[in-house]
């Protein structure tokens, strides 16, 4: 028989060689540092609690942000498994809460969510988190364990008893690993938000107990996604009279389908996979557009709406006001993309194809009245697009005679094109001014934008582009944008957003950032692009000037000058504006000293999530959303 001293000492070993990687490459496993990745804890959790939910094991669950960046995970599912684990020789719980790999093992369900940063389990949260308490609820006990930046501080014991089951978990995320402990409630919400209307069993208690009076929200919803459809397409003219639900199930895949047709020119569009929102596509969404477009064109033929000559409708043609929530359940899925969220699966592309095809026009056939209404819609999307082929085809000869010039409002550096050259995207005319005059010229440019950018609001990133300002920042990079990027056209070495600590602030950053992710993404991808961190306070003694750029860091300055009892005045800045030209270079953009933060990549997906509720057509959750963060200094993107 094996020592079990020997062998609890060899799976200590393991799992503290688990925790050193997880807290030496943190974004490996949450996808940065930044707000992203400190939002994936909070997902990560939940998600376990939902597994228990499609398992049919629960259907409650709260979640409660409270002061101090704490985080409450609840459920009252059967509650994690607390006997001893026959090799390892100690508590299941134990295995789960700091076994890098025993996520999967554990999971209750087939569909699962491992791969990438889907899935990658309670472990990763607990080693991320300064300290990480579980309870749980079972056999008539409450069960508990304390865990420090994923280590177990003492065995499970038993605190107290229980008549019911389930699962607690409060964890404090570790303010060395991330850069930012500030969670957005908004973006919690949305999540649990998405996660009601596509498991419509389950109600979901949200607090934010941050707030005075504490922010509540319950999210139960009956209609599932064909509720989630009414939500998404609110606000817009609706073109059928109630959506249209499709579903199907073959083997352990299946699929849940609602759609409606607006009079927007974008598609609305949100799919899953095994509750994973895929926002950046893959085989699934694909399989669904070309099943639309095969039957809707086969519809056409069929009724006399295309006629012999006349070409087939695009896909385009098809997406045009398609507003569709799709979720898919697969067991074992493979998620590829930059942020893990796009489905590769050839296989679950075909099959989908398939029946989708098969319930669509089953459906359509009985459905006359609500086909010819979508076929009217999508010959009137096709139409337009003929009508413009022509009209770009006009302007590009015309373009193609003149040649494009820098914008007038960019002040260049000498040295441009070199390794160290940066171009900082400065808001207001104002401190765009300072920038100019503190600025190293040799290697830092200047492009002033005004705040009125953002008047595009429900305009979308189509009417976007063809602004003068975001035509003034692409030419400056000179990359050219979408199909056309070449990133080796890139005029600077860094892009550096520098806006106002405020909410105009925020949104000029989270619109800028929608643009690259969604048009430049290399130039993420590339970390080509940075926040920079102009200093929030200075604090001036004895002929000194300190500055400091958070509350904490001026509270801590505070209290060593008191210490020496010295006196002191704080000037709080509001804008960049108030900044002097050579106070805006020492503390903003002298590259020896200045705060800078690299957007990564799942930062920008953030930033198009936010963006896509500041612009979409949901104008109840805009209204909401702006008005939330009206009062507060927040990073929306980062
Ligand atoms: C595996 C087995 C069982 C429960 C769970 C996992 C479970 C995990 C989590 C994570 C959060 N909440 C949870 N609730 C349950 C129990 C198996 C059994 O009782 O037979």
């Amino acid at each position: 028989m094996i020592n079990s001293e020997e062998n609890y000492d060899a799976s200590s070993i393991k799992v503290l060689h688990g925790l050193e990687a997880v807290r030496k490459r943190p974004g490996m496993y949450v996808g940065s540092t930044g707000s992203a990745g400190l939002h994936h804890l909070v997902s990560e959790i939940v998600d376990n609690s939902v597994d228990e939910v499609m398992g049919g094991f629960c259907d409650w669950i709260k979640v409660e942000v409270s002061p101090g960046s704490i985080v409450t995970v609840e459920d009252n599912g059967r509650g994690i498994p607390v006997d001893e684990h026959p090799e390892e020789h100690k508590s299941a719980l134990e295995v789960v809460m700091t076994d890098l790999h025993a996520g999967a093992k554990f999971s209750n369900t087939i569909y699962k969510t491992s791969g990438g940063l889907h899935g990658v389990g309670a472990s990763v949260v607990n080693a991320l988190s300064e300290w990480l308490d579980v309870f749980v609820k079972r056999n008539g006990h409450i069960y508990h364990q304390r865990y420090e930046k994923g280590i177990s501080q003492a065995p499970v014991e038993i605190v107290g008893d229980a008549s019911e089951t389930g699962t607690k978990t409060i964890f404090k995320p570790d303010a060395t690993i991330f850069h930012t402990l500030d969670f957005d409630s908004k973006i919690i919400e949305n999540r649990l938000m998405e996660l009601a209307f596509l498991n419509k069993n389950v109600t979901i208690e949200f607090v934010d107990s941050r707030e005075e009076p504490n922010y509540r929200k319950i999210l139960h919803f009956e209609g599932g996604i064909n509720e989630y459809l009414n939500y998404l397409s609110h606000g817009s003219k609706i073109i059928m009279d109630k959506p249209i639900y499709l579903s199907d199930k073959s083997g352990d895949t299946t699929f849940e389908l609602s759609f409606n047709y607006t009079d927007d020119y974008d598609e609305t569009l949100e799919a899953f996979v095994n509750n994973i929102n895929t926002v950046e596509g893959g085989t699934h969404v694909s399989a669904m557009h070309s099943a639309f477009t095969k039957v809707f064109n086969d519809f056409a033929r069929k009724i006399g709406v295309l006629k012999k000559n006349d070409e087939n409708f695009k896909s385009s043609d098809i997406r045009e006001g398609l507003v569709v929530v799709l979720s898919v359940k697969i067991p074992e899925p493979q998620f590829e993309g930059q942020t893990k969220a796009k489905l590769g699966n050839e296989e679950i592309g075909t099959s989908l194809n398939y029946m989708i095809q098969d319930r669509l026009s089953e459906i359509l056939e009985i459905d006359q009245k609500n086909l010819k209404k979508v076929l009217d819609r999508i010959s009137q999307a096709a139409e337009a697009r003929i009508a413009s082929k022509k009209a770009r085809e006009m302007v590009r000869r015309k373009n193609a005679l003149e040649n494009t010039s820098l914008p007038g409002k960019l002040a260049d550096c000498t040295l441009m094109g070199t390794e160290n050259s940066e171009l900082f995207i400065v808001e207001g005319d104002s401190a765009g001014g300072s920038a100019k005059q503190g600025r190293d010229r040799n290697i830092q440019a200047i492009l002033p934008i005004r705040g009125k950018i953002l008047n595009v609001e429900k305009a979308g990133m189509e009417k976007l582009l063809k602004n003068e300002q975001v035509n003034d920042i692409i030419i400056a990079l000179g990359t050219n944008i979408g199909d056309d990027f070449d990133i080796t056209k890139l005029r600077y070495d860094k892009i550096i957003i520098m806006t106002d600590a405020d909410v105009d602030g925020a949104h000029i950053r989270t619109l800028l950032l929608t643009l690259f992710y969604r048009y430049m993404r290399e130039l993420v991808e590339n970390g080509k692009v940075y926040a920079a961190m102009p200093p929030l306070y200075r604090v001036s003694y004895s002929g000194k000037h300190l500055y400091a750029y958070s509350d904490e860091e001026l509270k801590i300055m505070l209290d060593k000058i008191k210490s020496e009892s010295k006196n002191y005045d704080i000037q709080r800045y509001k804008g960049l504006g108030e900044m002097n030209p050579e106070q805006l270079w020492e503390t903003t953009m002298n590259p020896q000293n200045r705060k800078m933060m690299k957007i990564e990549i799942e930062d920008a997906e953030y930033a198009n999530s936010i963006f896509q509720i500041l612009m979409g057509n949901n104008v109840e959750s805009r209204r909401d959303f702006i008005s939330r963060h009206a009062s507060t200094v927040t990073n929306l993107d980062v």
